[in-house]
Formats: C-alpha cells, sequence, structure tokens
C-alpha cells in the first residue's frame, strides 16, 4: 500500500515520477502528490486529493521541473483524503518526505515536536518524520545522519524518502517494516516501493532490507544495515516485462488478468509438473529433506491467499497424507500456538510483502518451525527472501486489486506441492499420474470455462439491485465459495457472505427470501448428492438461485434456479476452474453497477500495513 518513487537525476524528473506513480497506483489512490527540488533550490509540491490523473493536470497546469523529485500515492491509514493530509509532507518549507507505513508512537511524538515549536498542517502520523528529520538537521547533523538518527525514534513501519532543500542532488531513504527498492541508471538513481514503477527506466535494482538506511545521488548508492555498518547489497537484474503494466486492449486489467489465467497456469506449470520428482528444484535447496519429515504443515495468509491456502487443506490432507492448518496472518501473529515437531510453515502472498503475513513469518522463526516455505508471485520481495524455500508463481504482474490470476497459480502450486510431499507420503503412483494428467488438462479448462462470459455476463444484470448474496460450496469448493463472496464484496461492494452448505440450516437460512441471490458451486463430485439437498431447502424458501454445476450434474434451469454449466473436469482440479465464473461474475457486475473495477473504494493492493 502507498506508492512511493523518488528520482535523482541531471534531467527533468517529473515525467519520471509521475509515470512510476501511475504504475503504482494499485497501492493506493486517495491523493496523490510531488514535491520537487529545481536548479534554482526551491522546493515545490504539488498534491491531489483523488487519482494520479489529477496530479498529472495539475502538474501540467502548473509545471514544476525539478532534476531531484519525490512522489507518493496515498492510501490513508492516519487521518482523512484531503489534500493537506496528502504526501509529501514538509517541515519548515525545507525537508519533504515520502512514507509507506505507520509511525505507531505519531501521538507522543506530535505532542513532543510540537512542544519544540514544529507546526503540524495534516493529521497523518507521517508528518512526524519530517520534522524529526528536520529537528536532527537543525542540530548539526548531514541529511544522512538526521534520517540515521530520526528513524531511531520511530515505532512501527515505514518505507520512507526524505529530501532536503538545503542539500539537493541527494535522496535519503529508509526501510524498517515497508519494502522500497533502488533503481540504478547512469548517472541518475532512483527509489520506489516497486521495482514496477522503474521499469522504464532502469533494470538493475538494490532491494533494501530490514532496517537500511540509504543515500542516494545521481552517481552513488550508499548503504547501512541496522547496525549502522556500511554494507553492499546486490544488484538485481529485473526480469519482468517492461508493459507489465498495460491493459493489452482490454477494458480493465481485472478482465486482462482473468483471461490471462491459462497462460499464467501453463507458465507456472512449465518445466516443473515433469520434474516433481526434483523437489530442490522447485521448492529451493534442501527442500528434499524437509518435504521427506514433515509431519504438520501450518499455512499464514491473510484475504484472498488465505482462501488458497484452506483449499490446499483439502488437497494436502487426502492426497499428501499430511495435517494442516490454516490460519488468518493477522490472527496467528498476536496469539499463543502450539507447534507440532516437524512442522512446516507456508506463507502465501501475490506480493510477498503482505505486513500480518511476514510478521507471522518471523514469529514461526522464533517459536521454531523446522522450515518456512513461501509461495508467491515476486522475486526478491521479502517473504522470498526470508524464507527458507520459496515455489514462485510466473503469474506476472498483477494490477486488478482484486486479485485472480495470482490466486489461481497459487492453487496450481499447492497441487504440486501435495504431489510432492504425497510422494513421500506413500500416494499411490496411480493416483499421482491421475493428478498430473488432470492437472496438465488445467490451462485448457480454464479456457473452457472462460466460455461462460457471456451467459455470465446477461446473468449479472439480474444483481445490479441487490444487496446481499450467499455464496455455498461443500468440501474444497467451500473456500472457492468463499473467494468468490470476496470477489463480489471488493469490486461490486454487494454483501456477500459464503458458507459450508452443510451449515445453511444452522443460521443463514434464515435470510432466504427472493432479494438474496444464492450462489452455488455445484462439480459433480462426491458431495453433489448433499449439495442438491441443500439447493432444495433453498428452494422451498423461495430463494432465487445462481448454480455453476458440472455439465452431468442435471440441474434443470427454471423460474428460481438459473445453471450456468461448467466444462466437466477431475475433482482435484475443479476448485481452480470454478474460480474463474465466480470472478467473472464479479466482474460483470461490478460493471452494471459502474464501480471501479481495478480500483474498488477503500482498497488497495500489497498490503504493507497491518
Ligand atoms: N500512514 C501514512 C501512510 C499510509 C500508508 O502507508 N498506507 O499504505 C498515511 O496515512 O498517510
Amino acid at each position: 500500500m502507498c506508492g512511493i518513487v523518488g528520482a535523482v537525476a541531471e534531467r527533468n524528473v517529473v515525467e519520471i515520477l509521475l509515470e512510476g506513480l501511475k504504475r503504482l497506483e494499485y497501492r493506493g489512490y486517495d491523493s496523490a502528490g510531488v514535491a520537487l527540488l529545481n536548479d534554482e533550490g526551491d522546493l515545490k509540491r504539488i498534491r491531489e486529493v483523488g487519482k494520479v490523473r489529477k496530479l498529472t493536470e495539475a502538474v501540467e497546469r502548473d509545471g514544476a521541473p525539478g532534476s531531484t523529485g519525490i512522489a507518493h500515492t496515498r492510501w490513508a491509514t492516519h487521518g482523512g483524503v484531503t489534500e493537506e493530509n496528502a504526501h509529501p509532507h514538509f517541515s519548515s518549507e525545507r525537508v519533504a518526505v515520502v512514507h509507506n507505513g505507520i509511525i505507531e508512537n505519531y501521538v507522543p511524538l506530535r505532542k513532543s515536536l510540537s512542544s519544540q515549536g514544529y507546526t503540524f498542517t495534516s493529521d497523518t502520523d507521517t508528518e512526524t518524520i519530517a520534522h524529526v528529520v528536520h529537528s536532527m538537521l537543525d542540530n548539526g547533523n548531514s541529511l544522512l545522519e538526521a534520517v540515521k538518527k530520526a528513524v531511531t525514534h520511530f515505532t512501527g513501519a515505514y518505507g520512507t524518502v526524505v529530501i532536503d532543500k538545503a542539500d539537493p542532488d541527494k535522496m535519503v531513504v529508509a526501510r524498517s517494516g515497508s519494502p522500497l527498492v533502488i533503481g540504478l541508471g547512469l548517472g541518475e538513481n532512483f527509489v520506489a516501493s516497486d521495482q514496477l514503477a522503474l521499469l522504464p527506466v532502469t533494470r538493475r535494482f538494490i532491494f533494501l532490507e530490514e532496517g537500511d538506511v540509504a543515500e542516494v545521488t545521481r552517481r552513488t548508492v550508499t548503504i547501512y544495515d541496522k547496525s549502522g555498518e556500511r554494507v553492499e547489497r546486490e544488484v538485481v537484474e529485473s526480469t519482468i516485462e517492461h508493459d507489465a503494466g498495460d491493459k493489452a486492449g482490454y477494458r480493465h486489467y481485472m478482465l486482462k488478468e482473468i483471461y490471462e489465467q491459462p497462460a499464467v497456469i501453463r507458465n507456472t506449470l512449465q518445466d516443473r509438473i515433469d520434474n516433481l520428482h526434483n523437489v530442490d528444484t522447485l521448492f529451493g535447496h534442501g527442500a528434499e529433506n524437509i518435504l521427506k519429515q514433515v509431519n504438520h504443515i501450518q499455512i499464514i495468509a491473510c484475504g484472498t491467499s488465505y482462501h488458497a491456502g484452506m483449499t490446499a487443506r483439502y488437497w494436502l490432507e487426502e492426497y499428501a497424507g499430511v495435517s494442516c492448518s490454516v490460519e488468518i496472518a493477522s490472527e496467528f501473529r498476536y496469539r499463543k500456538s502450539v507447534v507440532h515437531e516437524n512442522s512446516l510453515l507456508v506463507t502465501i502472498s501475490q506480493s510477498g510483502e503482505t505486513a500480518d503475513t511476514l510478521a507471522a513469518l518471523r514469529l514461526a522463526k522464533e517459536l521454531g518451525y523446522m522450515s518456512a516455505l513461501t509461495i508467491c508471485n515476486v522475486p526478491g520481495s521479502s517473504l522470498v527472501r526470508e524464507s527458507d524455500l520459496a515455489f514462485m508463481t510466473l503469474a506476472g504482474a498483477e494490477i486488478g486489486v482484486a486479485s485472480t490470476k495470482a490466486f489461481t497459480t497459487q492453487l496450481t502450486a499447492f497441487l504440486m506441492l501435495t504431489l510432492s510431499i504425497g510422494k513421500f507420503n506413500g500416494l499411490h503412483e496411480e493416483t499421482e499420474q491421475k493428478i498430473i494428467r488432470a492437472i496438465k488438462t488445467l490451462p485448457g479448462k480454464i479456457e473452457e470455462a472462460l466460455g461462460t462470459a457471456g451467459v455470465i455476463e446477461n446473468l449479472a444484470e439480474e444483481f445490479a439491485d441487490k444487496h446481499h448474496s450467499l455464496f455455498l460450496g461443500r468440501g474444497a469448493q467451500y473456500p472457492i465459495a468463499m473467494e468468490g463472496a470476496l470477489k463480489l464484496k471488493e469490486i461490486s461492494y454487494i454483501h456477500a457472505e459464503a458458507y459450508a452448505s452443510g451449515e445453511l440450516k444452522h443460521g443463514p437460512l434464515a435470510l432466504i427470501d427472493e432479494e438474496m441471490p444464492v450462489i452455488v458451486v455445484a462439480p459433480n463430485d462426491e458431495l453433489l448428492e448433499k449439495l442438491k439437498s441443500n439447493v432444495e431447502e433453498v428452494r422451498a424458501r423461495g430463494g432465487i438461485m445462481y448454480v455453476f454445476a458440472d455439465v452431468d450434474a442435471h440441474f434443470e434451469s427454471d423460474d428460481t434456479l438459473r445453471v450456468i454449466n461448467i466444462p466437466h473436469c477431475e475433482d482435484i482440479t475443479a476448485p481452480i476452474v470454478y474460480t474463474v465464473p465466480l470472478q467473472l461474475l464479479s466482474y460483470y457486475v461490478a460493471l452494471i453497477k459502474g464501480t471501479d473495477v481495478d480500483q474498488p473504494r477503500n482498497l488497495a493492493k500489497s498490503v504493507t500495513v497491518e
């Protein structure tokens, strides 16, 4: 959350900053701002409530060239969505700061800074950073020393970039809890919260580590670690495609990403599905030794990734023969839990920067888990760097805030993990081969499932005036129902609840009437007959149902029941295939409701605050 871009160059950096912000807008779109130091030594700031487009228009209107600059797109945590609270924040028209994270002790800091004579012009926690740095500069410190000393006063999380009017051609950056990457150019250098922002200007990156402070000038990058020691960090060549931020002709990123699923699942499987015996290549050095010994798997994740973990539990217990628990990261990290012997921690995150998941990983290391594996989509991200093992999903950049292709590739990764562990736990070869064959047909099955788009688009009309909805599924389709409900909530703002179908009569049945559409996920599996009984229970109470059903499940459409036929697929891959029409449903309902599909209200991607 919150997008940061900074640049020091010989040329005017305004366009670099604005293009970077546009590419980071998925991280927050409450307001955007830029601060620039020009050749005359002036510090100029332009801020706008709303999207980067508004900032771009304002910059074009006002004109604000500068060869050193910082920019920010905000997802507000402290202080409303106003121009005063938009970043960059200033101290005494000298220091300018952008920040991603939360300064938790901002209240006492504000008090103490106010008593020193500092005036606050915003309600944010961030403004304290500007004033603390300024007070350190006033004590005669260089900008680097000032930031190094300032960060010792903060508790909470920050990725921050500071510039000083009195010391132009320089940025000082600090990272603790929120990601920052330095981009290396020729005679110019950059900083951003995600490499995606800088791909038009460089492919060479240094990922800052926890506690790092760095001074960035046009020609130098000097990094100090958390103990203040000067350190060299590896320079990584990015393999992400330059045009990863394009819509490729689709109306929305989300639609593009839904349609990319066959291809990215193919990528994720390629060279891996036929090499499952090569466990170390799949999950990292030492994986075979670890997976052989695993007695228990603890999956930790948030949001959509949590649903991937919940689905995986069904597979891991049934086919890999290993017990598995799944927990939301923000719960796990704040409770006392029991660690089973030979437990593997598995974290899941698209960005690899999800604050709660990262904190849970760090906690698990202290708790004595045997090993930690992450399933992640961003190479070089914090989760990947800090885990013992990693499986990279190859979904490519996901820009739509509502996750789609990241989810289905996470599930694909879990299928391979299931088979890899199953192999050590006596999974029958015939079953293994059957599953592999099913997995190989996945991209094709998803292509077929995408063929339901026209039918779903028509049905979506019926949701336009609805305020609530219920999603039902059984077995591994229960978390898929949860994911379907989450998608609908996220982008259409329709209240959606998911229940395991068997739970219906334990309460939610009371809600059923013709105003409450019920979406049922009904593959042709061993639970179909049970599910059919649940459908009848809803029908008997006048509910309107939308049943996503296997062509052979023999549901018939009538006045109260609309059947959307889904191509037949194997039980094990069905959760992935059925995800796709639910994504399409939420997309088309959102279109009809006219919401902002890619940047839904109040949300942002890459949740780097807790
Ligand atoms: N706390 C700051 C920054 C918010 C943030 O990082 N969001 O992801 C603010 O509210 O402006």
